[in-house]
């Protein structure tokens, strides 16, 4: 029986996060490749990854996170119910590169859609896992943050692909780790990266341990490395090792997902 692994690619790793819409191609490619390593290696994958610039600028200014607000208090051309068709659009145009990856590769994958089987918000959103469940071997299950449907007021809300990684890698079987690939840091670094200083990566971390996420609050309408950590303890409380390390060095991410040690933080009980 294989193991499976499930895969974070940060939204900041796989976009220039800065600038909308870019995908940062090269990085999906060099990511393929080490999701095809993994493959060659026994070793199932279910891929989730984050919006970046597809999702959190257009959600930001339309307060999707919050829900339905009232509309005068929105400042756009759009009203907020496009503004949900926009960036779920834009969530498929995000997902279109990272499957053209795979697909280079020849890795065959599907992608499951969060709006169209996934309601609520937060690590115990509602939805049928069973479709990844019952994923033939080799073949690799896609889903990513994206605006669902909600109940009562709120009517709809982003589901972000680090409460989606919970759910997958407690609930489905055979899942032996969770691997977050970030984009620009190592791991979890004590203090937040600057200019000049060298930075202090926390090689493991206790959930008492001490640190500060630098967290994009003006663009990241989820939460950053903040809430990867927060999740990434849920789950190791289930026995699942979760790793936090650079998608942008080669190798480390497949190394990470194959159990080898590397270069990272490594969530410890
Ligand atoms: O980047 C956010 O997903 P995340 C999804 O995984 C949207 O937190 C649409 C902003």
């Amino acid at each position: 029986m294989r193991d499976r692994v499930v895969i974070k690619w940060g939204g900041g790793l796989i976009t220039d996060k800065a600038a909308l819409k870019t995908p940062r191609i090269d990085v999906l490619d060099l990511l393929a490749e080490q999701l095809e390593r993994c493959l060659d290696n026994e070793m199932d994958v279910v891929l989730v990854h984050g919006a970046g610039s597809f999702g959190h600028l257009k959600a930001k200014q339309y307060r999707l996170a919050e829900g339905r607000v009232n509309a005068q208090e929105i400042k756009g051309e759009l009203t907020q119910d496009e503004a949900v068709e926009e960036v779920r659009q834009d969530m498929l145009d995000l997902n279109e590169h990272v499957m053209n990856a795979l697909t280079k590769r020849d890795i065959s994958a599907v992608t499951l859609p969060p709006h169209q089987w996934a309601r609520n918000t937060g690590p115990h959103f509602n939805g049928d896992l069973s479709l990844f469940q019952d994923a033939p071997p080799g073949i690799v299950l896609v889903t990513y943050g994206d605006v669902v449907e909600c109940d009562g007021d709120s009517e709809f809300g982003i589901l972000s692909g680090d409460d989606l990684v919970v759910r997958l890698a407690v609930e489905l079987p055979r899942v032996k780790r969770l691997v977050f690939a970030m984009g620009g840091v190592d791991g979890v670094l004590a203090e937040p990266p600057q200019p000049g200083r060298e930075q202090h990566l926390l090689t493991t971390l206790e959930r008492e341990q001490v640190f500060r996420g630098d967290h994009a609050s003006e663009i990241d309408v989820t939460g950053g490395i903040g809430l990867k950590v927060e999740r990434g303890f849920l789950v190791l409380a289930h026995g699942v090792e979760v790793i936090l390390v650079c998608g942008e060095a080669q190798e480390r991410v497949a190394d990470a997902c194959l159990g080898h040690s590397v270069r990272g933080t490594r969530l410890v009980a």
